[in-house]
């Protein structure tokens, strides 16, 4: 049971006090630790993966997308300079010449606070000169008790050499990263997907004829056996459908959904991203569109031995999601997904779930693709989250019903950790 010093209380008083209620559930959110369920993050062990430090924090894609509307320096020469050149433009342009304003902008300014580092400095040879003196092993442990993160969920792609070689070393990684398997390529880009395992011995045809659903099927089982992955996922363009005439649809048909079930895994569906709308920018390059949430309906209703983690970007299908989860219980709502990522939205979304779905959903992932990512991402969401359920627990005290500090811990740490660990191992299986 986390300690409530500050606020004076025990587990079992009842709330009735609206401050003393808000100071127990801050202080509740701040310090319960989350299982982070979508990441991008690995650790040191898969070499170039690991991602941590200033220049990595500054280019990530996020922010390079915000430089570009206030800099006059082309995408050209942008990705023609070094990781530490992109770095120092993006400092001058956000930080410098201009105010942090954006989240992603305050994001860096939280890390730097966090560290004692000046958020004001001209240059960031201060910055660089601490992250380079960390350790990799006692960073991580640090910046995860500063996240309160107590596991993380990696972005594993199996289509991806650097991916397959951290996995072929006999090196242990850390056990509190898990992976994940995504099949964005084998079910989004199919042709390079099949060149792929051909290269590597597949026997696989690109009409999908012959013994190709089941050399995927042994390519899928190989992955699962190599990385035990906590779920599969895949992300899905806005105009997804379901059921559809295309390729996609029969490979998740034939191979993936029953590869899913077979091993017990769920899948995690992240849908309206529109891939490459602006190509010059590269990875920061992608949009969002309204998806179709009737078409995550259906595969929940011919799936219902499947278990699925659904996140749509579009604001506009936030209330539709969660309608579909009042309607099938194998269908589990998680995160506010990048650019849903301020707290306007959160907020938003938050109490809109609360309201719809109690504490039977997931309530936040980082994206995290910079280990440092993860203090700022759940210190701001921390904040938003304590505030909806704030707003929730008053009104039922308004309505009759006080909580207890032991029930809002309980509450927390379900939307925190436990509906993702009895997802991902339900307590029958
Ligand atoms: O939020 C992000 O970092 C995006 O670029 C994507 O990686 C997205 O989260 C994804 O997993 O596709
Ligand atoms: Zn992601």
């Amino acid at each position: 049971m986390i300690t409530l010093v500050e606020s004076q209380t025990t587990p079992g008083d009842q709330l009735t006090d609206r401050i003393q209620l808000r100071q127990v559930i801050e202080n509740l959110v701040a310090k319960i630790p989350a299982i982070d369920i979508h990441t991008h993050v690995h650790p040191p062990e898969f070499k170039a993966l690991y991602l941590s430090g200033i220049d990595d924090l500054l280019t990530y894609h996020y922010l390079i997308a915000e430089t570009f509307r206030s800099t006059d320096v082309s995408y050209a020469d942008f990705w023609q300079r070094s990781k530490a050149e992109r770095a120092d433009l993006v400092w001058k342009t956000l930080f410098v010449d201009n105010s942090p304003l954006s989240e992603a902008a305050r994001g860096i300014i939280t890390i730097l606070s966090a560290f004692g580092l000046d958020t004001r400095a001209n240059t960031l040879a201060e910055a660089r000169a601490f992250f380079n003196a960390q350790q990799p092993k006692e960073h991580i442990d640090r910046v995860l008790a500063m996240s309160s993160v107590s596991e993380l969920v990696m972005t594993n792609d199996p289509f991806n050499d650097q991916e397959a070689k951290g996995w072929m070393s006999d090196v242990e990684h850390d056990s509190r990263f898990h992976a994940s398997l995504r099949l964005d390529t084998l079910l989004n880009e199919w042709p390079i997907a099949q060149q792929y395992l051909t290269k590597h011995n597949y026997k696989v045809d690109p009409q999908l004829n012959g013994s190709t659903f089941g050399e995927l099927r042994r390519f899928l089982d190989e992955w699962i056996l190599r990385i035990r992955p906590v779920y599969m996922a895949v992300s899905l363009p806005s105009d997804f459908n379901f059921p559809s005439d295309d390729t996609r649809d029969t490979l998740l048909r034939e191979v993936v959904l029953p590869t899913a079930i077979s091993h017990g895994l769920s899948l995690a569906i992240m849908i309206g991203v529109r891939r490459g709308v602006n190509p010059a920018l590269r990875s920061a390059g992608d949009g969002i569109g309204k998806a179709d949430i009737t078409a995550i309906e259906r595969i929940c209703a011919s799936f219902p031995e499947g278990r699925f983690l659904v996140t749509a970007l579009s604001r506009e299908n936030q209330h539709e999601l969660c309608v579909a989860a009042r309607k099938f219980k194998n269908l589990m709502p998680f995160g506010c997904w990048w650019f849903l990522n301020n707290p306007s939205i959160v907020s938003e979304i938050t109490t809109e779930r609360l309201e719809l779905l109690g504490p039977s959903f997931i309530p936040q992932h980082s994206d995290a693709r910079v280990l440092e990512h993860l203090i700022y991402k759940w210190q701001h969401s921390r904040t938003v989250i304590a505030a909806s359920l704030f707003e929730i627990y008053q009104r039922l005290l308004d309505s009759g019903r006080s909580v207890t500090s032991a029930e809002i811990q309980r509450d927390v740490t379900r939307m925190f950790s436990g509906n993702f660990r009895e997802w991902i191992a339900p307590a029958s299986s």
